[in-house]
């Protein structure tokens, strides 16, 4: 008999990373929509560990934008422990952002004691360092910031370094890069499969590829941001971008995954209830949650 799989919730109502109001009230939403009972009808043991205590934004001063850095920089410090802690307990981390910079903390502490693939699911490279950044937003630059590049603090959260390499990194369902960071994701050697890849060839055969690409990884990080499915499915997300995936494929994503075996980690991120229809980006989050934890239609 195998043994039964372990889920450790931990929530990061950290909006620090970007302009939009309202992705600090992520967990508190994803709750709401049913998340962890919806994991124990899987025959998950589910342990929500409530939220890490995040900096107020309206409590730090908004001109001098180095307050919001250190205090990502903080919550990342404390995350990366708190993530490789539950791995360590034989947990599968399910962070629940919260933007997108908590994933400096989170990939970085569930990467800490055994090397993990990550399949980072995003319309966006998030590729970005500070010189390259448009907006200076650091939602924008945490692959960049994994991989080794950009605020040498940040780079080195949790342990020193870049915590991967471009090799073991799947991007998917991008369809927004800035110019300078077209060019930054390109010389990466991380794999892209872009939108237009799956318009092309169908997302079976782009998960294929994706979980070909890493095979050699035992274990795998889902960063989910979920403004990667379209802004129809998923309106409640402070940057949509037209053109996503549709429900069954990114349904698709979590079932290959699924099957894979090799779930390690997961990332929900992005989600702004302000910006949502009565909780539907969050209902559609935990449907997708299921799927990767195993649901299957039969
Ligand atoms: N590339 C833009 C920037 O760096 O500001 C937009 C980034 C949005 C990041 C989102 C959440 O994935
Ligand atoms: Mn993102
Ligand atoms: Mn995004
Ligand atoms: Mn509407």
């Amino acid at each position: 008999m195998t043994k039964r799989r372990k889920v450790q919730i931990i929530g990061v109502p950290m909006d620090l990373g970007q302009d939009q109001r309202g992705v600090d009230l992520g967990p508190g939403a994803l709750r709401y929509a049913g998340l962890a009972a919806k994991l124990r009808r899987l025959d998950l043991q589910v342990d929500d560990a409530g939220n890490l205590p995040i900096p107020v934004r309206d409590a730090l001063d908004p001109s001098r934008p180095e307050r919001f850095r250190n205090a990502i920089l903080q919550v990342c410090e404390t995350l990366y422990r708190v993530v490789a802690r539950a791995v360590m307990d034989g947990y599968i981390p399910l962070i629940l952002g919260g933007d997108h910079s908590l994933a400096i903390g989170s990939v970085g502490g569930a990467s800490d004691a055994a090397s993990t693939g990550l399949l980072w699911i995003d319309a966006h490279g998030d590729f970005n360092t500070p010189r390259s950044s448009p907006s200076g937003n650091i939602h924008g630059m945490p692959l960049a910031t994994l991989l080794g590049e950009g605020d040498p603090g940040l780079v080195n959260v949790g342990r020193k370094g870049a915590k991967l390499r471009g090799e073991d990194v799947v991007l998917l369902g991008i369809r927004d890069l800035d110019d300078e960071e077209k060019e930054r994701v390109r010389a990466s050697g991380i794999c892209v499969l872009t939108m237009r890849d799956i318009d092309q060839r169908g997302m079976g055969a782009v998960m294929e590829e994706a979980l070909e690409r890493l095979s050699g990884h035992a274990r795998l990080h889902v960063s989910l941001d979920v403004d990667a499915v379209d802004p129809r499915e998923a309106p409640g997300v402070g940057t949509p971008v037209p053109g996503g995936l549709s429900y069954r494929e990114a349904q698709l994503v979590m079932e290959m995954v699924a099957d894979s075996g090799r779930l390690a980690a997961l990332d929900i991120v992005e989600i702004n209830p302000i910006l949502d229809h009565r909780n539907q980006t969050a209902q559609l989050a935990v449907a997708l949650a299921a799927s990767l934890f195993g649901q299957r239609i039969l």
